[in-house]
């Protein structure tokens, strides 16, 4: 196989690599070449440098000493929130809830928001190609509260069945849940007009922007989702730290799921008053340094600009999927028309595990298993897939690695 072309960008991917420290190694002998973004991105030294700060100048608790490593601690945090809001174009700080990643978000707005609102026969409506973190929750519901499931059918190509929304979608919907951008697939899904089709109904929507945020400009309000939940540490952000964006209008009118310190403004023995949004959803000490990295990730995102980072990333995934589709033996799993980041493959001669061993020892690192989509895999009648998934520091020389390991698949475990 002839190598391809890099592809011509004046994208300064360099630059770009240089400040990620991690990515300045060698795996078995061989330089590092991460491709397993989707599951977590690596940290640029602006991040890490922001978190060694805070621990070494300014760690405290928040909102509650009066002693200036507390207010320096607070007014951080709080920064960070400001900062999100912004990031997503949310309208108030109020709406943003900080929580430990979309999972946590996801079971907030089942327990906190749908359960209490939810009769036996109502029906909550996600797609195929969700997330199991935007399945779960809706099943742990639908068993205590005699809800039910309903599952928005895709086409081969991975994408969402028009047809088959506009059928379940009913008077007995009352979430539509969905992926902003397959995790497994790539695809992007067309969230806007989903949003507005559930909202002729009357229909509130979540949107599970998992990822999305590390990839396309995100604007909650021109999207007009009413929850929108990421994690931070696919957007170069720590782990453990996430986000629920929600409505004020839904927050103010939801109970809290968790309760303990923070979320409080009085406690007797007899009645506890909660405390004002968005605190009320923070109970105990919140991810302090989490929500702070986070906030240095954002920043570190902006400056290079999602416009940017999203068109080198289209001409990457254009250029590994003309790459790919020349391997022997090899199939990409879901060609929507529309996608971001992420090769899904099979190949003929082995299996997604072997596939990833053998990457391994090119110094590639790659996903391979049923991405937390066990339903989806299911629907296209694999087990697994290998997935190769892109960051903004990613290039064409990290696809010819890919390729070149890929080949090595070929030879050990024999051309078709
Ligand atoms: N997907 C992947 O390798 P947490 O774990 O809460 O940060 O994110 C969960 C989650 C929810 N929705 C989508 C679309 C996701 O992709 C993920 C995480 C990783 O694909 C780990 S399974």
């Amino acid at each position: 196989m002839t190598m391809l072309e890099p592809c011509q960008t004046s994208y300064d991917l360099a630059a770009r690599r240089a400040e990620f420290p991690i990515l300045h190694q060698q795996v078995h002998g061989r330089p590092l070449v991460y491709l397993d973004n989707a599951a977590t991105s690596q940290k640029p030294q602006a991040v890490i440098d922001c978190l060694q700060h805070y621990y070494s100048q300014d760690n405290a608790n928040v909102h509650r000493g009066v002693h200036c490593l507390s207010e320096r601690a607070t007014a951080a945090y709080e920064a960070a929130r400001d900062r999100v809001r912004a990031f997503i174009h949310a309208d108030r700080r109020e709406e943003i809830v900080f929580v430990r990643g979309t999972t946590e978000a996801i079971n907030l707005v089942a327990q906190s928001y749908l359960r209490p609102r939810l009769q036996p026969d109502d029906e909550i409506l996600i797609s195929t190609l969700e997330h199991h973190s935007n399945i779960v929750p809706w099943q742990i519901l639908c068993r205590q509260t005699g809800a039910r499931l309903r599952v928005i059918e895709i086409s081969d190509a991975g994408e969402i069945d028009q047809a088959s929304f506009q059928r379940l979608l009913g008077p007995r919907t009352k979430l539509l849940a969905v992926g902003h951008v397959s995790n497994a697939l790539g695809t992007i899904n067309p969230v806007a007009e989903m949003i507005e089709q559930a909202h002729t109904q009357g229909v509130p929507v979540l949107v599970d922007g998992a990822q999305a945020v590390p990839h396309l400009a995100v604007d909650v309000q021109q999207l007009d989702a009413d929850f929108y939940a990421f994690s931070g540490h696919k957007v170069y952000g720590p782990t453990g730290i996430g986000v629920l964006y929600a409505k004020q209008a839904l927050l103010e009118a939801m109970e809290p799921y968790q309760g303990g310190g923070d979320m409080i403004s009085k406690v007797t023995f007899e009645h506890t008053d909660y405390n004002q949004l968005p605190y009320r959803f923070e109970a105990g000490t919140p991810n302090i340094a989490g929500a702070i990295g986070l906030a240095a990730a954002l920043d570190y995102v902006d400056a290079i600009g999602l416009a940017a980072i999203a068109a080198h990333e289209q001409q990457l995934l254009e250029y590994g999927s003309d790459a790919l589709q020349r391997v022997p033996g090899l199939r990409l799993i879901g060609t929507a028309r529309q996608k971001a980041g992420i090769l899904s493959f099979v190949m003929e001669q082995a299996h997604p595990h072997d596939i990833s061993t053998v990457l391994d020892q090119f110094g590639v690192a790659i996903r391979a298993g049923h991405h937390c989509t066990m339903p989806l895999m299911q629907r296209l009648g694999l087990p697994a897939t290998a997935r190769a998934s892109l960051a903004l520091y990613n290039g064409p020389d990290d696809i010819d690695a890919l390729v070149a390991g890929l080949q090595q698949v070929c030879r050990l475990f024999g051309d078709r």
